[in-house]
């Protein structure tokens, strides 16, 4: 074993569930070794301990696999779980975790981030429950970032990760598996799998745009192989180091061929796709496309169709940005409803302690009590799931759960890469008028509430602050602002936009024409637009 010296680096910020940087960032000396060590310092347990390890097969996968071996074997490590190549999506991760009782997981990933040498790489730690570390453990691992002196390594040579089964080095058994089994088992015990099945040998129609990434051999193997849809269903089914340049965030700007695909001519019945490392997901039925927090709340209201939840409920959870559609769901079936701030790691608490069964996020992630990550496939199983009890088309489904409970019209605008101090002096400027804001009419709204979102953890009292802007109106309409945490150049800006509309005649209209007056109101008192230099928001979904 080597022990090598080392010096401090500006690890990942305090709050954030891993360390997100370009790929070039990664291959400077001493970089990742840092940041792996500064997990196995920061984490008890890891001597003698069972690790899962695994990405998105992005550049860079590979060779960041091999060094955590060496790494983990290093420090005392008894046994690592990998996914055959290294590959393993997100949610696969956070089940084979729980199914093994294991100690935790590496994921190496970026997610919704493009790839390749020139793109972005990450790293985070999941805990024993399968889901992103809490805070109070990624504070540690950021605390020793900041001091680490030294690293552990192995001197050994590669393991050959594309041959299934044991292999040791040192005193550590690597152990190779096939990292789509465990996850299709656990779907099956979730879904009807026979009532799907039929609903495509009935001749429905459907197109999966995995992107590139990695949900390509899990989409394949589970709607194609075990649910008999035609082959050619899954498009875009093969993992790529770079995603064939496409950026694996399923959004309307970067799914654009599959939305374009959905709402022409000769859309198939359903279509779907997912992110990077495959724990988000969109849906859209034959020209209609359903707004991830549409969704949240449609699944609320029919989960009870799927066998794992057919004794209903316990509680939903959304996170803060999310509309609030779901909390109507939620109000008419008498169950809890809780707020979070953004990122999943805020629902595990919630999820280990029974008070929700789902939960979900307006960045297209939505997830069950089923495992501790968002799950993108899970979801699209879900959906198939209630289109084959139901027999309607998404279009119907929409419209009448709209009918139902009322449309929260809603959008997210994204201004990425601003720079980082024009971001922050948006947000204080904000901040410091929220009281003269409260009272003040523009056009016909009337700004009734003004605030930094504070979150305090039901089950272990924790305290989560400046989780984001709200400003709420008289009329029941919002924006939220908030810095994203993943970005990795300048700071990206995210302004949320939300109006209530329980009038069935006007469910019709655009989103953005709906949002019209919300969208002038906050340009005008965030004066975002003339701080940040820009005209217009990067992406708008
Ligand atoms: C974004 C999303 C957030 C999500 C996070 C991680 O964070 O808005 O909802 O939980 O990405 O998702 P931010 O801080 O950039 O807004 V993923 O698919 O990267 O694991
Ligand atoms: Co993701």
């Amino acid at each position: 074993m080597t022990q090598v010296t080392t010096t401090p680096f500006d690890g990942q910020k305090p709050g954030t569930s891993g360390l997100r940087k370009k790929v070039i960032q990664f291959q400077e000396a001493h970089y990742l070794e840092n940041f792996v060590q500064a997990i196995f310092n920061a984490v008890k347990g890891i001597k003698g301990s069972t690790l899962v390890v695994g990405g998105d097969g992005r550049f860079y996968n590979k060779t960041a696999i091999q060094l955590i071996l060496k790494m983990a074997a290093a420090n005392g490590v008894k046994h690592v779980i990998v996914g055959q190549n290294g590959l393993f999506s997100t949610p696969a991760v956070s089940n084979v975790i729980r199914k093994r009782s294991a100690l935790g997981g590496i994921i190496l990933s970026a997610s919704h981030n493009p790839g390749g040498p020139k793109g972005d790489f990450g790293i985070k730690f999941n805990s024993a429950n399968g889901g992103p570390a809490a805070e109070s453990v990624t504070d540690v691992i950021f605390n020793q970032t900041k001091t680490i002196c030294q690293y552990y390594v192995l001197e050994a040579g590669d393991v050959d990760l594309s041959v299934l089964g044991d292999t040791m080095i040192g005193d550590m058994c690597v152990e190779v598996i096939d990292p789509v089994a465990d996850y299709a088992a656990m779907t099956q015990d979730l879904f009807d799998f026979d009532k799907i099945k039929a609903l495509f040998q009935g001749g429905f129609t459907m197109c999966f745009d995995a992107m590139n990434a990695i949900t390509g051999p899990y989409a394949t193997a589970i709607l194609e192989g075990m649910l008999g849809a035609p082959k050619g269903t899954v498009i875009n089914g093969e993992p790529l180091a770079d995603f064939g340049g496409l950026h694996p965030d399923p959004n309307p700007v970067y799914a654009k061929s599959l939305f374009d695909l959905m709402l022409g001519n000769n859309a198939p019945d359903f279509g779907a796709a997912s992110d990077g490392d495959g724990d988000r997901n969109i849906v859209l039925g034959r020209g209609a496309y359903v707004a991830p927090s549409d969704s949240l709340a449609l699944l609320t209201a029919n989960a009870h169709l799927a066998p794992g939840y057919a004794n209903g409920l316990t509680g939903v959870a959304r996170s803060m940005p999310t509309s609030r559609a779901v909390d109507r769901v939620a109000e008419a079936l008498s169950i809890e409803c809780f707020e979070t701030p953004t990122g999943w790691k805020f629902f595990g608490n919630l999820l280990d302690d029974g008070r929700i069964s789902l939960c979900g996020e307006e960045s297209a992630g939505t997830g069950s009590d089923h495992i501790r990550e968002k799950d993108g496939l899970w979801a699209v199983l879900l959906w198939l799931n209630i289109l084959a009890e139901r027999r309607e088309s998404v279009a119907d489904i929409l419209t009448q759960h709209w009918q139902t409970y009322g449309r929260n019209f809603y959008s997210r605008h994204d201004y990425e890469a601003v720079d980082t101090s024009a971001a922050m002096d948006v947000m204080a400027k904000l901040e410091a008028r929220f009281d003269s804001l409260v009272g003040t009419t523009y056009q016909t709204e009337t700004i009734t509430s003004a605030d930094q979102f504070m979150y305090s953890d039901p089950i272990d009292g924790s305290v989560a602050k400046n989780q984001g802007i709200r400003i709420g109106f008289a009329s029941g309409s919002r924006f939220v602002l908030r810095v994203s945490g993943t970005g990795t150049e300048g700071a990206t800006l995210r302004l949320y936009l939300e109006s209530f509309e329980p009038a069935t005649s006007r469910h019709g209209m655009d989103t953005q024409d709906a949002l019209k007056a919300i969208i002038m109101i906050a340009d005008e008192i965030t004066d975002l637009k003339s701080i940040t230099g820009r005209d217009a928001p990067s992406v708008i979904s």
